[in-house]
């Protein structure tokens, strides 16, 4: 099965504790502070790996969680900072924020690699708090939570071209004849099921990638057969070969039928140029007439996928229409190397939990009930703890 949508939920890992402690040493009684810092808790990465097809592998997993940091511990030992848990999609997949469907990153080029959600930095362990005047201070910092998420991926398929038209058009057979893909052909609608990326040899020694995907038929956008839950796959298509069985009734009614479902998908498919291949050419030594008018289609080819009539004439014309692409700006170095990578903005924090021998400390603008519960209760407050905030002390119920 081919998938290109997942659901999964990403946990960061919570950043480890800092360690409260003093030194113990023989003839020291009362030795100076030496817990050290927590580690950071592991992020969530997600990257995009050039040999996988779909996001297949993702199936049946739904949460990925990374773990936490180390607690920092005496003798200034630090904590381990926590691995990070990466997942592998592939090329074109778009990751966004389930919740309001804004895009957080869209990864086009191969390896790209995108933090979707962040570890908690590890909180400072109490040698860290050690001043002239505060020789022996008696807390520490917990470590923050990570992120969490709810996030959607969608595969957009990347490809120069992409076929589009009616069942049984001979999409398939076309993509069979242009390129090295071999996928199946049969003559009854809906045979691809699933798109197929072909490679297409060029002239020049350029190479293009077009993609087949599902026949369309009239009521697709409303849900009627399969064809439109493809249609995200046309959306990075620079051009549309839209392929119409001329041997079979009014070529300009069936050109008009897809055309309609372009143009109620949206997302600019309907602007797209295409070149328009009447195909099946062998069954009719007269296919009918095509007399469409439109400023986006830029040639009409009759063509047989049978006879391959037409066809070098096509592959010269995909190629035409298809320049080379602007090599990606030079990416200065030291930076990542995708662009469009949108970090998640990073919530800064205006109190600190420290934890004291007894209990925990609040300190900076502590905020109100519901959020504050949250964050003593990530820190580990148990019944009975001290909690002091400001002047007050209250017992953790
Ligand atoms: N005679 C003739 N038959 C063709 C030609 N091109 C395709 N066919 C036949 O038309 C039928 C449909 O071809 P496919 O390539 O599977 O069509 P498709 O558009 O991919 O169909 P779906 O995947 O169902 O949307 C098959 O039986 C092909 O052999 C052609 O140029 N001439
Ligand atoms: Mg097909």
């Amino acid at each position: 099965m081919f998938n290109d949508r997942a659901r999964i939920r990403a946990e960061a890992g919570r950043g480890g504790d800092g360690g409260l402690s003093f030194r113990r040493e023989k003839y020291v009684p009362k030795g100076g502070p030496d817990g050290g810092d927590g580690g950071r808790g592991g992020d969530v990465v997600v990257v995009a790996d050039p040999d996988l097809r779909d996001l297949s592998s993702l199936r049946g997993k739904t949460r990925f969680a990374a773990k936490r940091g180390g607690n920092g511990r005496g003798t200034r030992k630090h904590g381990a900072d926590a691995e990070d848990v990466v997942l592998t999609v592939p090329v074109g997949t778009v990751v966004a924020d389930a919740e309001d469907g804004s895009t957080i990153a869209d990864m086009r080029t191969p390896g790209a690699r995108v933090v979707v959600a962040r570890g908690g930095g590890g909180g400072r362990g109490n040698a860290s708090f050690a001043t002239p005047t505060r020789q022996t201070p008696r807390f520490a910092e917990t470590g923050l939570p990570g992120e969490a998420f709810e996030l959607e991926l969608h595969l957009k398929l990347m490809a120069d071209a992409a076929l589009a038209g009616l069942p049984n058009a001979g999409k398939s057979s076309l993509l069979r004849r242009l390129s090295n893909a071999k996928p199946k052909v049969a003559d009854y609608p809906f045979t691809t099921l699933a798109p197929t990326l072909g490679t297409v040899d060029g002239p020049d020694g350029r190479q293009l990638t077009v993609a087949d995907v599902p026949g369309l038929i009239e009521g697709a956008s409303e849900g009627v057969g399969l064809g439109h839950e493809f249609l995200a796959h046309l959306e990075r298509a620079r051009l549309l070969l839209h392929v119409v069985d001329a041997s079979d009734g009014d070529a300009d009614d069936r050109f008009a039928v897809i055309d309609r479902e372009l143009a109620a998908y949206g997302a600019g498919l309907d602007e797209r140029p295409q070149l328009v291949v009447l195909n099946k050419a062998d069954l009719h030594p007269e296919p009918a007439p095509f007399s469409v008018q439109d400023a986006r289609i830029l040639e009409v080819h009759r063509v047989s996928c049978a006879t391959g009539e037409g066809i070098d004439e096509l592959v010269a014309s995909l190629f035409r229409h298809c320049p080379p692409v602007e090599p990606e700006p030079e990416i200065a170095p030291g930076l990542p190397e995708f662009l469009d990578y949108r970090p998640a903005p990073r919530t800064r924090r205006r109190y600190r939990v420290l934890r004291t021998g007894s209990g925990f400390r609040v300190v900076g603008t502590p905020p109100d009930g519901a959020e504050l519960e949250d964050a003593l209760r990530a820190a580990g407050v148990k019944k009975g703890a001290e909690v002091e905030i400001g002047d007050e002390v209250l017992v953790w119920e």
